[in-house]
């Protein structure tokens, strides 16, 4: 049974696809599937997913490599599925400006594949990993669904993009699709590694190993971190909900508080005993500066509550980076 695609021809049914199954949130999205048992096909290309996010259900799940760029593969990888997690993307905001063709095809024409597959397969449902990054950089906190987007960044062009064409499907081919914003964020299983991982694992680790985390810009930049649970809860809200209440809608799901870098760096720094003060670099092109989500029309439609705030995140997210980095106490 070791043979990655051996799902796709054996006409198994699978209830849920998560794609982007190895990532750090399709990873945790599986976990929770199946926990509760449910029958789960993961997609995954391992371009960015890692194997070992899959380390303790992989023998419970069907597990097919592929990647959203192959149509073909799409629609083989839909058959027999009822829902769809689509977390499949290449994130990251300055990857998107170094390589902006590479998160092209992934996060837009993959989408669309991935759309048609579900489409052909008669899919009931397709909750979407939609981007804060939409927002760009416009007056008005904290955002609302209501604001028309403002991308700045190739990555958050891409991420919208997706959602149009979320919502298009339900409205012409009335394919049930909901589109989750995602405000930042962080927690186990965050890549630490990569010059393009979310700056709460790149800090962590880079704390962890004694370096010197740099902030770029002057660390002013406020963001709604939102830790991983938050997100998983909001997914199968998403899922479950009435129609009518969410198909071909977009929901921002965050915490609904904001915390500059600096306060951020400051609280890692004390959780991890770490005495040094970041260095400062030049800010980021396609950066955003202020981030805050009105998390109200998620709240109303489905129920949506952060379930665990920042401080807790953080303790849980530092417990994890040491216990997985083999460093068992800080000091
Ligand atoms: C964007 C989206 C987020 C998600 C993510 C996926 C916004 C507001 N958020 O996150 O919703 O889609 O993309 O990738 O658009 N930073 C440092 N030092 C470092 C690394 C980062 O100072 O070593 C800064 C970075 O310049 C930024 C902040 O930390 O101001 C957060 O960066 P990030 O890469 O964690 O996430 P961001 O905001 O680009």
């Amino acid at each position: 049974m070791g043979h990655p695609a051996r799902g796709w021809y054996t006409g198994i049914m699978a209830k849920y696809l998560v794609t982007g199954c190895a990532g750090f949130i399709g990873s945790s999205l599986v976990d929770a599937l199946v926990k509760r048992g449910e029958t789960v096909r993961g997609l995954d290309n391992f371009e960015t997913g890692k194997r070992e996010n899959l380390d303790g259900v992989v023998d419970r799940m069907e597990l097919v490599e592929g990647d959203l760029r192959d149509a073909d593969a799409m629609v083989r990888v839909c058959r027999g599925v009822d829902y769809v997690f689509h977390t499949a993307a290449v994130a990251s905001v300055p990857r998107s400006v170094k390589d902006p063709r590479t998160s092209h095809t992934a996060n837009i024409d993959g989408t669309f594949n991935l759309l048609e597959g579900a489409r052909a397969a008669g899919v009931k449902r397709a909750v979407y990993s939609a981007s804060s990054s939409a927002y760009g950089d416009q007056p008005g906190f904290p955002r609302r669904e209501t604001m028309a987007p403002a991308p700045i960044s190739p990555y958050a062009v891409q991420k919208l993009a997706g959602e149009l064409y979320m919502s298009s499907f339900w409205q012409v081919y009335g394919l049930e699709t909901v589109n989750l914003r995602y405000f930042n964020i962080f927690g186990p299983r965050q890549d630490p590694g990569s010059p393009y991982s979310g700056v709460m694992a790149r800090f962590s680790l880079q704390m962890l190993r004694g370096e010197q985390p740099t902030i770029f810009g002057d660390g002013e930049q406020g963001r709604d971190f939102t830790y991983i649970d938050n997100v998983v809860s909001a997914n199968f809200l998403a899922m479950d909900a009435a129609a009518e209440k969410v198909a071909g809608r977009v929901f921002n799901i965050a915490c609904g508080e904001q915390y500059t870098l600096n306060e951020t760096y400051g609280a890692l720094a004390k959780l991890m005993d770490f005495q040094e003060p970041p260095a400062y670099g030049p800010s980021r092109a396609g950066d955003v500066r202020d981030s805050l989500a009105d998390i109200s029309a998620a709240r109303e439609a489905f129920g949506y509550e952060p379930l665990v705030g920042f401080e807790e995140g953080l303790r849980r997210t530092v417990a994890w980076y040491r216990e997985e980095y083999g460093v068992s106490s800080p000091k």
